[in-house]
């Protein structure tokens, strides 16, 4: 069972998607209101839309414009959890030698988790909306995640999709440059739909996959499974709650475990397509920022 938003006249519908991708429109301002609501009944989402759906006819998924399943008030981003990312990292961080030990490594090791600030709800964009590339710098992927929709004390309500553009020579050049190879506008996309926690038996069997289009051309695939995560899902969550204040609906991105080849550099007019079984196809179009400051 998955929650959607789409667009109905101004509005952001908030609605549930059944197996059958049939989609039922739910009473509910958002997906913490809906949380809230079967809470104060003592039950669960997954019990309230399973109601209302027996109850009402669907339509189909395919004539809806989605946006975002949920406006996260913060998005987060654990990182160098998955061995492949390390492997990228170590390839930036020594100008492609791999010649030695690198911060990377150690973080990989460590017991504490990289935890990095990513998005606020006005930068995180949804499905089919463009993602930005920054206009400084020349070596830009996107990095497909999987996404946590936790509440304020860290409890996992569902399982989202999430890009968190990065772009590698800024990140290469110097760690402390991380906020700026991270954060920018349009720099993250999250969505199209929450796979309800009650609808998962076992996260780390989830797949992620990635494929790039360029002029409609298949460019670069990859997949890999979320057990392939070197640490716990809780064990990120945990450390972000560390003495943290967080906000209800806040998503943590975990890591992300497809790259394409150290050659490759989004393009603008690329289009970008995340996929995770269970949840969907998280699909956006590429486009060169052109906001370029003049720096005297
Ligand atoms: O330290 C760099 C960021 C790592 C990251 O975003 C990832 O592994 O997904
Ligand atoms: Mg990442």
């Amino acid at each position: 069972m998955r929650v959607i938003r789409y667009i109905k006249g101004t509005e952001k519908q908030l609605a549930a998607v059944g197996q059958d991708n049939q989609v039922v429109d739910l009473p509910y301002a958002d997906f913490m209101s809906l949380v809230a609501a079967a809470q104060s009944n003592n039950k669960t989402a997954f019990d309230i839309i399973k109601q209302i759906s027996l109850k009402t006819a669907g339509k189909p998924i395919d004539s809806l414009t989605l946006t975002t399943p949920i406006d996260a008030p913060e998005v987060w981003a654990s990182g160098v959890t998955y061995k492949k990312s390390k492997e990228a990292r170590n390839y930036e961080a020594t100008q492609g030698k791999l010649d030695r030990e690198t911060f990377y490594d150690k973080v990989y090791d460590a017991e504490r988790p990289e935890i990095f600030f990513k998005s606020t709800a006005a930068r995180t964009v949804g499905p089919n909306d463009p993602v930005y590339l920054r206009s400084d710098s020349n070596w830009q992927i996107p990095e497909p995640e999987l996404g946590l929709v936790i509440d304020r004390h860290g409890n996992v309500l569902g399982y989202t999709i999430g890009n968190d553009m990065s772009c590698r020579d800024i990140e290469g050049e110097n760690p402390l440059y991380l906020p700026q190879a991270k954060v920018w506008k349009s720099s993250c996309s999250i969505g199209p739909a929450i796979l309800l926690k009650e609808a998962v038996e076992d996260p780390y069997e989830l797949q992620i996959k990635c494929r790039i289009f360029r002029e409609n051309e298949l460019v670069f695939e990859g997949s890999a499974f979320v057990n392939q995560l070197k640490r716990t899902l809780n064990e990120l969550v945990q450390y972000l709650i560390r003495d943290n204040s967080i906000f209800d609906g806040t998503v943590l991105l975990t890591g992300t475990c497809v790259v394409p080849p150290n050659e490759f550099t989004l393009q603008d007019q690329d289009h970008i397509e995340i996929e995770i079984p269970g949840i969907g196809v998280l699909s956006n179009p590429v486009k060169q920022s052109e906001t370029a400051v003049q720096v005297n």
